[in-house]
């Protein structure tokens, strides 16, 4: 057979493309409908490697699908490419970060044009360049004149061995992400964006991309805002002017409040310990050293034991008078709601623990045994969360069974709420604390305005001058870009403050409004605020008299198909939610979501672990390309399962890739008749496993299910292949027919032969810009038969094939089943017995 030498065809068709140049986007007088597609950029540390592999094919599967369906398609490429890496590589190896990063970039750039995605690489930008941190800067001064980046004081993530702030996310479970050192906290004037500004409308708009976006992503979001409805409620204190407020979601257990708790490190704890006995104090002060060495996720754990200090003092209940001793505990955050709370044992488990611990008294108010009806019915759950329907049993005690009662119910010695359902309760204590002035409804969020300043050198300038005379001035627009002096003299080691306080030529300035001696801002920015607006830049990315034109933001975005890792489900997608709204309400943009639609891929893995150095189990792009080629690889990526799912490069096949496209290959090379034939005049079995091919593919595509399409890719292959050799030969119109649309298809996953195929077959390049065919509908009525799918003998699927289908075919698109992948999940297939074309039985073990 003819020898299918992938890299004499890679080689052949790249030159071509370099000229013809066929993925330019929005060229003059091109009048095709548009569509804009994006994968998450990359970050230049070292080249390419697998998971850039996977996620930028799924991206360009898509690019390449909406292209052949006739769109004018944005895919744009570029590098997100300031940020710690280069920092801390220049720090370990005396590089500069610019040169590490720029090399970086230019390795990457070498993999990718081998990798041959579809971009419109003139639009390629990178993050560090001064043409596009010019206009961060830009979007900076924008957000500062509206007041939603301000400078504030504040406790924040430390890590003491990095010596740098980390976002609340970079802190997991108390420890640093990146070194997994123990997480302090570290008083600074940091630089903030009002994200809480937007909180609501960054929940309310996540409706839009229900059933768009992964349900995980979605949720994870509306967690990470954390939005609870309640009350806010005044109390007085004994012996002092004025009222501590406290947010509570449950209003309607104020007469069950038998304490109040103050965060130790608050303004107020601090005040009302000041008031108490000598001994008091000293106890305090010891506790609050001890509270400040902890990080909030230690504190907001409920397992741990509870501590506090009685601060003797006593507040006012607002609606019965009672005096509720307060103290101060660790498990009472400063920074959420008030600082403060009522403390409701019976009915919140926290209190509980703290009241049993401290001997504080705890009465019951809700009924939690009483039937809920009324206009919104509630069925009672149990401590499983199961729901369970109320007994005539008596209430348990709370104080005896250390279990708070937090389920639904009637209220009781409630005063005048008695007998009121919670839901009902909580809208008449509202309604009676707002009589008296005492209290409102009111809503709490989790989300924290956005820390973006950053003790780093490799970042974009904060564009803010200080002055004695005139305070924070911003740098005027026309002296944009502050640019990043040279790192060549600056300690780059981190020690707390930016290394760009000791660019001294760079630093001293005059204050542009003034004329006096001041200083810039020596920090830079965090790089999600790079990555937070970057898909705006492409569309007018060699535009240097703005940041992005609103013309072509109308016509282009938002971004139709983003495609990224799931690790960025937060925070780079709340970001950017969150300046696309900010530009919304100034009028640049016409959208208030920037991603319509949204893609993760699943990871690559290695014998079901992530792959590492470390590990021993890396596998390497670089090695796979050049063992394997682009196409095969891109194959093997499409076809190893749903795209969100892992993959196990141990469980895939690069070589069954590449030899499935050489068999596509060789049908191109032996098709002997002319590009004129008439389609009707070939053989009709084979025409109609084309068309029926056709008539789903865009379905499939569009679904994201790349992997059934593949295997009926493999299907029609394999039919033709049987045409060829079985009488209907090489001349019959349907075999050049199927040639024509595997070429057609094969470019969304294996493009060098997908053109190379589409050249044998007499045609011009570039086979990426054919009009997908349509499917012939008198040819999909066929005789086609069901095969049942079983796992462990248990039907999980049924397939419409053709009856002609070979063994290995059905047994490719029974693996590829969804309902069969799920029904096997983790297990280990020990035999698999195929009955063509009529049955599959998979036997798993495990
Ligand atoms: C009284 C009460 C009674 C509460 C009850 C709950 C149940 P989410 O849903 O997370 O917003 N809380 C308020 N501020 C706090 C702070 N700074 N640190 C720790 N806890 C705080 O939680 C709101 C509830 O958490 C509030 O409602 C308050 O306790 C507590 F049966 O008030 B609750
Ligand atoms: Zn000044």
């Amino acid at each position: 057979a003819e020898v299918f030498d992938f890299a004499a065809i890679q080689e052949k068709w790249l030159p071509v493309w370099e000229e013809l140049q066929p993925f330019r986007a929005g060229l003059e007088g091109d009048t095709r409908p548009r569509k804009y597609v994006l994968d998450m950029f990359p970050y230049p540390s070292g080249d390419l490697h697998m998971g850039h592999a996977e996620a930028f094919g799924f991206g360009d599967i898509a690019a390449r699908y909406w292209r052949h369906q006739g769109f004018d398609v944005l895919h744009p490429i570029g590098w997100d490419s300031f940020g710690l890496p280069a920092e801390n590589a220049a720090i370990k190896r005396g590089v500069d970060p610019r040169g590490w990063t720029y090399d970086n970039i230019a390795q990457q750039k070498r993999s990718f044009r081998t990798y041959a995605p579809s971009f419109d690489w003139s639009r390629e930008l990178h993050t560090s360049d001064p043409e596009y941190y010019k206009w961060n800067q830009w979007l900076f001064l924008e957000l500062y004149k509206k007041g939603i980046a301000y400078r504030k004081n504040g406790n924040v993530n430390w890590c003491p061995v990095d010596l740098t702030v980390l976002a609340n996310e970079q802190v997991v479970d108390g420890h640093c992400e990146r070194c997994g050192a123990e997480v302090t906290k570290k008083a600074l004037t940091q630089w903030y964006f009002r994200v809480t500004d937007y909180a609501d409308r960054l929940l309310d708009d996540l409706n839009q991309l229900e059933g768009r976006w992964p349900s995980k992503v979605i949720s994870m979001q509306r967690n990470w805002i954390g939005r609870s409805r309640g009350a806010d409620v005044d109390f007085e204190i004994e012996g002092r002017e004025g009222v501590v407020t406290v947010f509570t979601t449950r209003p309607d257990t104020l007469w069950g409040a038998t304490f109040m708790v103050v965060a130790p490190d608050s303004e107020l704890a601090a005040e009302l310990a000041a008031g108490a006995s000598d001994e008091v104090q000293s106890r305090f002060q010891e506790y609050l050293g001890r509270v400040k060495a902890e990080t909030d996720i230690e504190r907001m754990n409920s397992e741990r034991p509870k501590t506090g200090v009685f601060l003797e003092r006593y507040a006012v209940n607002p609606v019965n008078g009672e005096r509720l001793p307060i103290w101060a505990a660790d498990y009472v955050l400063a920074d959420y709601g008030h600082g403060a709370i009522m403390a409701v044992p019976a009915h919140d488990q926290r209190d509980l623990d703290f009241a049993r611990a401290f001997d504080l008294p705890v009465r019951v108010v809700v009924d939690t045994n009483a039937p809920v009806t009324g206009v919104i019915p509630v069925i009672p759950l149990d401590e499983n969360g199961d729901p369970y329907l109320p007994d005539d049993a008596p209430l348990s005690d709370p104080a005896e069974t250390g279990l708070a009662l937090a389920g639904e119910g009637r209220l009781m010695n409630s005063g005048p709420l008695d007998g009121l359902s919670k839901v009902n309760a909580i809208t008449r204590v509202i309604e009676l604390l707002d009589a008296k002035g005492r209290g409102r409804a009111t809503k709490n969020y989790r989300l924290r305005d956005w820390l973006i300043s950053r003790q780093r050198y490799w970042g974009t300038p904060i564009p803010i001058i200080h002055c004695e005379a005139c305070g924070e001035v911003p740098v005027p627009e026309d002296q944009l870009p502050v640019r990043l002096p040279d790192a060549e003299g600056l300690d780059l080691r981190p020690k707390g403050s930016s290394p760009l306080g000791a660019a001294e030529d760079w630093v001293n300035v005059a204050c542009p409004n003034c004329g006096e001696p001041a200083r810039r801002d020596s920090d830079t920015m965090d790089t999600f605020v790079d990555s937070s607006w970057y898909y705006l830049r492409y569309l007018s990315a060699n535009d240097d008299t703005q940041a992005f034109d609103p013309r072509e933001a109308e016509k282009w975005a938002p971004v139709d198909q983003y495609v990224g890792g799931v690790e960025h489900a937060i925070l780079h997608l709340l970001y950017s939610r969150f300046i696309t709204k900010v530009l919304f309400d100034r009028g640049y943009v016409s959208f208030t979501e920037p991603f319509t639609s949204l893609l993760n891929q699943g990871m690559v893995l290695m014998d079901g672990s992530k792959m590492s150095k470390s590990k021993g189990n890396l596998v390497e792009f670089a090695s796979e390309l050049a063992a394997h080629g682009t196409d095969a690889l891109r194959v093997t990526l499409a076809f190893a399962g749903p795209p969100e799912d892992d993959i196990d490069w141990a469980d895939v096949s690069p070589t069954g890739a590449a030899k499935f496209l050489a068999r596509a290959w060789r049908i191109s090379g032996e098709v002997s008749s002319s590009p004129d034939v008439e389609w009707k005049t070939g053989d009709r079995a084979l025409r109609r496993i084309t068309h029926r091919l056709l008539a789903d593919a865009a379905g499939l595509a569009e679904a994201h299910k790349f992997n059934v399409l593949v295997a009926r890719l493999m299907e029609l292959v394999n039919a033709t292949r049987k045409a060829i050799d079985s009488g209907v030969g090489p001349a019959d119109a349907a075999v050049r027919e199927s040639a024509e649309v595997t070429a057609m298809m094969l470019d969304l996953f294996a493009p060098y032969t997908a053109e190379d195929m589409w050249a044998r077959l007499g045609y011009e390049p570039s086979v990426a810009l054919v009009p997908w065919r349509k499917a012939d509908p008198s040819l999909l009525v066929e005789e086609s038969v069901t095969a049942v799918v079983q796992v462990n003998g248990k039907v999980r699927d049924r397939l419409e094939i053709s009856p002609k289908i070979s063994a290995e075919e059905l047994e490719a698109l029974a693996r590829a089943s969804d309902a069969v992948k799920r029904s096997i999940g983790d297990s280990e297939i020990v035999n698999v017995i195929v009955r063509a074309p009529r049955l599959v039985n998979i036997a798993t073990r495990g």
